[in-house]
């Protein structure tokens, strides 16, 4: 045997007989483990509301939402299929609900955001208040907080729902109760938590009834539409992002949930922004107008075109680049503010 073969049967005799010690060595895997850029097993992905809607409607004909609880038809990333992930760090759902029904109260530690996609007058009810959705509101529901969902509708109300399950899950921190009471208690008037919070002012003597999250439930459509339709007139317009805004804690200026970043944009009628990736995976969802997304590069770029309810995922360290012929409006999270506590975030703008 020459030496080289001699080396290498020493080296697998070696992790043959240290496997059973629970050992192994890092030098056979720490270029893996240590990347030169981050290498995602996420792929980029497009679910065109045309197709999911059939799909969410004969959900709502085969379970009703007592029964399933939430009924959800989740966002999976196709390179992560079965681990009910849009991408490493977050879950992604569409949910369902019809006149006349409750989803019944419980609490998590998992953070949850909705983003009103079709329907109006449902309502969430979150630790004692309601609020109504209506397409395009942002509504948070913080860790630990009871919560259920019901419908005074005329027809389907459809929202996205955006949880940081695959981060509560790989710290093995999940908790949850149901509620003794299908639908909680309400013990405030709806509205209470905007008057308090959201008009730029704050109780004098307040604490942060929750933690790191935002105090405000419902971050009306409305209001962020209005912003931005006022900035698209009279502010620059960004090369990258057209016109837009992150949501935020009033009280604190930061993010308004501590897992979850929340933005809303605007791109004016003929923007063709330039290309930018980012090490926080983003799922989009379409508030309205159409546009079109190019991610990835090279053999492995992708381009989408999305019109009104469609959503999207940009994984980590994609490149990606909005246009639109006519103008939209979008909306997206990510895990960002968990990136920026450990101090890891980057991005990128490319010209
Ligand atoms: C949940 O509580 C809701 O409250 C939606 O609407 C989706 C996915 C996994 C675990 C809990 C909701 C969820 C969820």
């Amino acid at each position: 045997m020459n030496a080289p073969d001699r080396t290498a049967q020493t080296r697998q005799q070696l992790y043959r007989d240290m496997s059973p010690h629970d050992l192994t060595p890092l030098w056979e895997v720490l270029h893996a483990l240590v990347p030169q850029k981050p290498a995602t097993p996420c792929a980029p992905a497009l679910w065109k509301y045309d197709e999911v809607r059939p799909f969410l409607m004969r959900a709502g004909e085969a379970i009703t939402a007592e029964e399933a609880v939430r009924r959800v038809l989740i966002l999976e990333n196709p390179k992560l299929r079965g681990q009910s992930a849009v991408t490493q760090s977050l879950y992604a759902g569409l949910q369902l609900i019809l006149p006349g029904e409750i989803a019944p109260s419980h609490r998590h530690t998992q953070s949850a955001l909705r983003f009103i996609v079709e329907g109006s007058g449902a309502w969430t009810a979150v630790d004692g208040e309601r609020t109504t959705m209506r397409p395009g509101d942002f509504i948070i529901t913080p860790s630990w907080t009871w919560h259920d969902h019901g419908s005074e509708a005329d027809g389907p109300v459809v929202w996205l729902d955006g949880l940081d399950i695959p981060m509560v899950r790989f710290f093995d921190a999940g908790f949850a109760e149901n509620n003794a009471d299908r639908s909680q208690q309400v013990n405030r008037p709806e509205g209470t938590s905007f008057a308090r919070f959201g008009h730029n002012m704050a109780p004098v003597r307040h604490e942060s009834p929750y933690g790191a999250t935002s105090p405000i439930f419902s971050y009306p459509y409305e209001r962020s539409r209005e912003a931005l339709d006022q900035l698209e007139r009279s502010a620059p317009v960004d090369a990258w992002d057209g016109v837009k805004l992150r949501y935020v804690n009033p009280l604190t200026g930061g993010w308004p949930m501590p897992t979850i970043a929340t933005f809303m944009q605007r791109l004016p009628a003929g923007f063709a922004g330039k290309a930018w990736r980012q090490t926080d995976g983003a799922v989009y969802s379409v508030v309205e107008g159409s546009g079109e997304i190019v991610v990835g590069q090279g053999e492995s770029e992708v381009r989408y075109a999305f019109g009104p309810r469609d959503h999207f995922v940009v994984p980590s360290w994609h490149t990606a680049r909005l246009s639109s012929g006519s103008g939209c409006v979008l909306f997206s999270f990510s895990d960002r503010p968990v990136h920026q506590a450990l101090g890891i975030h980057r991005e990128e703008r490319l010209s």
